[in-house]
């Protein structure tokens, strides 16, 4: 069920996490890392709140907006469905992409809602399927503990506990489960060194959906 059509690829390299797990930081320092080496790299996150949809994503999550549990996670699912061809488009064209958040924290969120998993998982089938997938591994009563939430809506400590427990559903043994509460330096060398390896192996596999 390939749809690459050979030569050298860039890889597809996800970060997943709670609310407040550096994800975001780790993100623009692995990317900084990687460009450094010479390494064609975009950094990316998902919601994108800059198009159409992520405006509407964004002002639900100001509590702006209300919607329809069911309705904001397709939203964000067709957030993710909207950029699919230019990620392909990159990553065929050689460069790796590394994104704060992808289809997990769509089936994570929602489910912790109470939404049923395979049901959330649903609309992500046939979006293209990570290389890699880093999960940095944070107890929710640490995340909250780092100077606070903020005001949107996902950002309270109960829900985030919720949060947590449909990640540990999703995790499977290609997940590369990292310490998030270790210092800044040594996440960031653990994760350079996770995302060099990826870089390496995923020119021999075909990229494919999910
Ligand atoms: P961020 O911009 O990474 O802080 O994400 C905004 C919030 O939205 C955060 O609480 C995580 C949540 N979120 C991210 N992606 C999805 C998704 O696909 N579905 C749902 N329901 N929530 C998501
Ligand atoms: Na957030
Ligand atoms: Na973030």
């Amino acid at each position: 069920d390939s749809i690459h059509h050979g030569g050298s690829r860039g890889a597809l390299i996800v970060l997943e996490g709670l609310d407040r797990s550096g994800k975001t930081s780790q993100c623009s320092r692995l990317v900084s890392h990687l460009e450094g080496k010479g390494i064609s790299v975009e950094a990316w996150r998902f919601p994108d709140r800059k198009t159409d949809i992520g405006t509407m994503i964004s002002s639900y999550l100001a509590n702006i907006s209300q919607l329809d549990d069911q309705a904001v996670h397709l939203l964000f699912s067709a957030n993710r469905w909207e950029k699919r061809l230019s990620m392909e488009t990159k990553l065929r064209s050689g460069t790796t992409i590394v994104v704060d958040r992808y289809s997990y924290s769509g089936v994570a969120f929602s489910a912790a809602k109470g939404l049923d998993i395979e049901w959330c998982k649903a609309p992500e089938t046939g979006l293209i399927a990570p290389d890699l997938v880093i999960y940095l591994d944070l107890p929710p009563e640490e995340a909250a503990k780092r100077g606070g939430y903020g005001t949107e809506r996902y950002e309270q400590l109960e829900f985030q506990r919720n949060v947590a427990q449909q990640y540990q559903k999703l995790r499977d043994s290609t997940w590369k489960v990292v310490d998030a509460q270790l210092p800044v330096e040594d996440l960031e060398m653990q994760l350079r060194k996770f995302a060099l390896e990826c870089i390496a192996t995923c020119q021999k596999k075909t990229i494919s959906p999910l």
